[in-house]
């Protein structure tokens, strides 16, 4: 049995523009995106993705709701990846560079898909619409999607 690697990723969405961070190192490093990383042992989903915002970017979450439920399979991978989808409608704190993520807004008609995951432009007009949703994405050699299922959802 292979368990899956949870995740959280946390974006940041108020007045019309969200903070994605261009991440400087690691998984994913030259895209754009929200905020978040691995769940530890012992801590629950939400509290990882406060810690990770707090670690990446700087600033302290108010009030944040899960929207999505997203998993990654790769075929260069074990483990499946579940991501939990996290809208950050307020914090405290301004918005800070770090070592591993530069963080910058975007305007909802301007989000930089090219410069993002697949997946991202599948799911982001649900995200910004306020819709739950749930998808599950295959990845070949990293970065190419070769399919996916995507369904917008009543509960999570
Ligand atoms: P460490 O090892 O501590 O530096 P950590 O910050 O725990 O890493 P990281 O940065 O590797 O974890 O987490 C990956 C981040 O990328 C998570 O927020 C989930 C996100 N992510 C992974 N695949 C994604 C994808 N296809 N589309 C997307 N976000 C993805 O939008
Ligand atoms: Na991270
Ligand atoms: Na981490």
């Amino acid at each position: 049995l292979v368990a899956k690697k949870l995740l959280t990723l946390a974006i940041v969405n108020r007045e019309g523009r969200v903070l994605l961070g261009l991440k400087k190192r690691g998984f994913g490093e030259g895209y754009y995106n929200g905020f978040g990383g691995k769940v530890e042992v012992g801590e629950t989903v939400e509290a990882a993705a406060r810690r990770e915002l707090q670690e990446e970017a700087v600033i302290i979450a108010g009030n944040i709701k899960k929207q999505g439920l997203l998993t990654f399979h790769f075929d260069d991978k074990p483990q499946p990846w579940e991501v939990h989808v996290f809208n950050v409608l307020d914090y405290n704190g301004e918005p800070c560079e770090t070592d591993e993520m530069s963080p910058q807004w975007f305007s909802h008609d301007q989000i930089p898909f090219d410069k993002m995951w697949k997946d991202d432009e599948i799911w982001y007009p649900h995200f910004l619409a306020g819709h739950l949703f749930q998808g599950e994405f295959f990845f070949r050699n990293t970065h190419h999607l070769d399919s996916y299922n995507f369904d917008v959802v009543s509960k999570l």
